[in-house]
């Protein structure tokens, strides 16, 4: 496959954008080689700057549920540029965009819409601190919410329940009020709510972790952080960024029927555009300025233009709900396929990842945590990306992501995946 322009942008790229790339992961560093330039896109396909087509699975990590320039969206969008792309004041949209949020995710009566899933669950907690008064946080070794200071952590040595900080620049004061638990492990949120009783502002969780590969609650763990938020007098904050409008119409509250405090979204809500949002109860909004004493405020929150592809896509996916059937059914045919060959795969809904464990004989192996996750052998992943790459099928380049299923992948190319993946993966010893 000739990718000499991508190779040649990439070089040039690398003098002046920090990697090359606007956001590390696309980089390749965790699969080795260089990344192909995007000249367009269209439906399932992504076509690269060396006229190379490839079926993609990445869907811009999450936003392309639709498929890439949705005939709709991008329809309403041009029409939107026309009026003008930012006016710094309120528009109709805005309030719009937000009913149709309400409407799909009930438990959110007031949002405010912001420009990345950062941004979102940045303020989310924000807004968590000044409702209840209190300082710490609990969030989940392999769950990822964005850069902001106070979330880049991980978990600290040995027993220390404080974390520290997962990235250069971040004071290990910020990191202090953050506490990390283990994914799908009672006993460890229990033990640090009862070790900072009265501390803890809220518990933010991916309520379907797709940051260290998919990996799904457990049977009640939703329901367990539920019940001892309320217990304790935290909130729960469920950062749907990637599960919003993803899982089902109703994100994860309608896919696990457990209702949390306070949602973030962000990808599909913006259908492609940067716009992501946060919100909950009247009560507890009511507290973010000018209504309330939190601040949080954006030269381009609720921008026009992007609130335009948001409306729309959700307008596409409200009218056509079996297409969550339907992308739920293909994505099963993939999990199949790498089950075939003896590979571990988690998957909810339209989102997957298989799991190259770090002894195939360990095929099956469960993977319910980050640490379960980290097992897995990243050069076995990085052959397997390569190879499918070469057969014009993209995935992320990273094992601790996920692959996303969009309404514009046809059976037929579903086969064609699964084709490619009985081709590309060795199997896996029993
Ligand atoms: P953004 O700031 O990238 O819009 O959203 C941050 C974020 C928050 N919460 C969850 C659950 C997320 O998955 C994300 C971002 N997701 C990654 C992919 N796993 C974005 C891709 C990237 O970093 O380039």
């Amino acid at each position: 496959m000739d990718t000499n322009q991508s190779k040649m942008l990439f070089d040039k790229a690398k003098k002046c954008i920090p990697g090359g790339v606007n956001s590390p992961v696309r980089a390749f560093g965790a699969v080795g080689g260089h990344p192909f330039f995007v000249e367009r896109a269209e439906g399932p396909w992504l076509y690269d700057v060396d006229g190379n087509r490839y079926l993609d699975y990445v869907c811009s990590w999450g936003p392309g549920i639709l498929g890439h320039a949705h005939p709709r969206v991008v329809e309403a969008v041009r029409k939107a540029c026309g009026g003008g792309l930012t006016f710094g004041a309120p528009t109709a949209g805005e309030v719009e965009l937000a009913e149709l949020i309400h409407v799909c995710v009930p438990d959110v009566e007031m949002v405010r819409l912001v420009s990345s899933g950062t941004e979102a669950v940045m303020s989310a907690v924000r807004v968590a601190r000044g409702f209840t008064g209190r300082e710490k946080i609990i969030k989940f070794a392999g769950n990822y919410h964005g850069h902001s200071d106070g979330l880049l952590v991980k978990a600290g040595s040995g027993l220390m329940t404080q974390s520290v900080p997962d990235s250069a620049g971040v004071p290990a004061g910020y990191a202090e009020s953050t506490l990390t638990a283990v994914y799908n492990d009672e006993q460890s949120v229990r033990r640090m709510m009862e070790e900072n009783s009265g501390q803890v502002a809220a518990i933010v969780v991916e309520p379907v972790a797709a940051n260290m590969g998919v990996v799904p609650p457990k049977e009640g763990f939703l329901e367990f952080l539920r019940r001892i938020t309320k217990e304790k007098g935290a909130l729960l904050i469920f950062d749907e960024v990637i599960t919003g409008f993803r899982l089902a119409l109703g994100g994860a509250t309608e896919y696990t029927g457990v209702h949390a405090d306070l949602h973030t979204f962000g990808k599909i809500v913006g259908g492609g555009m940067p716009l992501a949002a946060y919100g909950g109860s009247r009560e507890i909004m009511s507290c973010v300025a000018p209504l309330g004493e939190v601040y949080q405020a954006g030269t381009l929150s609720g921008n026009p233009v992007a609130v335009t592809a948001g409306i729309t896509t959700l307008k596409i996916l409200m009218e056509d709900r079996g297409m969550y059937r339907r992308i739920d059914t293909k994505a099963e045919r993939i999990a199949e396929a790498f089950c075939k060959k003896g590979l571990t795969v988690n998957r909810a809904g339209s989102l997957l990842t298989v799991f190259f464990t770090s002894d195939c004989a360990q095929s099956g192996m469960n993977v319910a945590n980050y640490e379960d996750a980290c097992r897995c052998d990243r050069e076995a992943f990085a052959g397997y990306f390569h190879r499918m790459l070469e057969r014009g099928i993209y995935v992320a380049p990273s094992q601790f992501e996920a692959m996303f299923v969009s309404d514009a992948h046809s059976e037929e190319l579903i086969d064609w995946t699964c084709e490619a993946i009985a081709q590309s993966v060795a199997r896996a010893q029993q």
